[in-house]
């Protein structure tokens, strides 16, 4: 919201009343007022031009994303979905760790994924939630991306950095860091990163940091060329 729609008059109203007034009065002050408005009142927020072109909030459903792993006894389940409670009091999407092995992952649909090039240097990020004792929490790959021949995984700095018990975000960069590892648990270099990014067939985000019984919770994933 402007400073001028708080007190219920829309930009464009005052643009237009500031034309008509230096139109009558013939002012050669008009061009630079309207150049102030825009300039004070056009670009008032960076963010506004960084365009995420991936993104899945759970608005209405689960939106393709599966489970995968040993969550409610198999995998490439659909996910299940919460019309509220997530983000903002938002849709989210969760899975039951069901104990029966195994590690379970949220899966992204095929249709967020393919050639992420474009997000090369850019950010991947997204909220998680655990309903869980807290009390015996494990390390694991936390986010992995693949294709065919390639594959890198994420890791989370510490255990401290694993989700919280209310909404916990992350802001993962895609670019070579002592985060990012190749399939030989080496750092994977940006050439190795960029080769999952042409082609991920396979994004998987993990949704279980607690051995025995938990619940995981996933919502406002989005991926950004910035
Ligand atoms: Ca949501
Ligand atoms: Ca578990």
């Amino acid at each position: 919201m402007s400073q001028f729609e708080k007190y219920g008059v829309s930009i464009y109203e005052v643009i237009i009343k500031t034309m008509k007034y230096f139109t009558m009065k013939n002012s050669f002050l008009l061009p630079t007022i309207l150049c102030m408005l825009f300039l004070t009142f056009g670009c008032n927020n960076e963010d506004d031009n960084v365009e995420p072109v991936v993104e899945a909030g759970f608005e209405n459903d689960a939106d393709g994303w599966t489970i995968t792993g040993d969550a409610q006894g198999g995998s490439n389940l659909e996910a299940s979905y919460s019309p509220f409670e997530g983000l903002d009091n938002s849709g989210y999407i969760f899975a039951e760790d069901n104990v029966t092995g195994g590690v379970w992952y949220f899966s992204a649909p095929q249709k967020l994924l393919g050639d992420l090039s474009a997000y090369s240097g850019g950010t991947m990020s997204y909220w998680l939630i655990q309903e869980s004792a807290l009390d015996d929490q494990f390390d694991d790959r936390d986010v992995i991306l693949e294709n065919e021949d390639n594959r890198i995984y994420y890791q989370y700095e510490e255990a401290t950095s694993f989700p919280d018990t209310t909404w916990t975000g992350y802001t993962l960069r895609m670019v070579a860091s002592d985060r990012w590892f190749n399939d030989d648990d080496e750092p994977a270099s940006n050439e190795e990163i960029n080769a999952v990014l042409s082609n991920v067939t396979n994004l998987y985000i993990r949704g279980e940091f607690q051995d025995g019984s938990d619940t995981g919770g996933l919502d406002q994933f989005v991926l950004r060329a910035n």
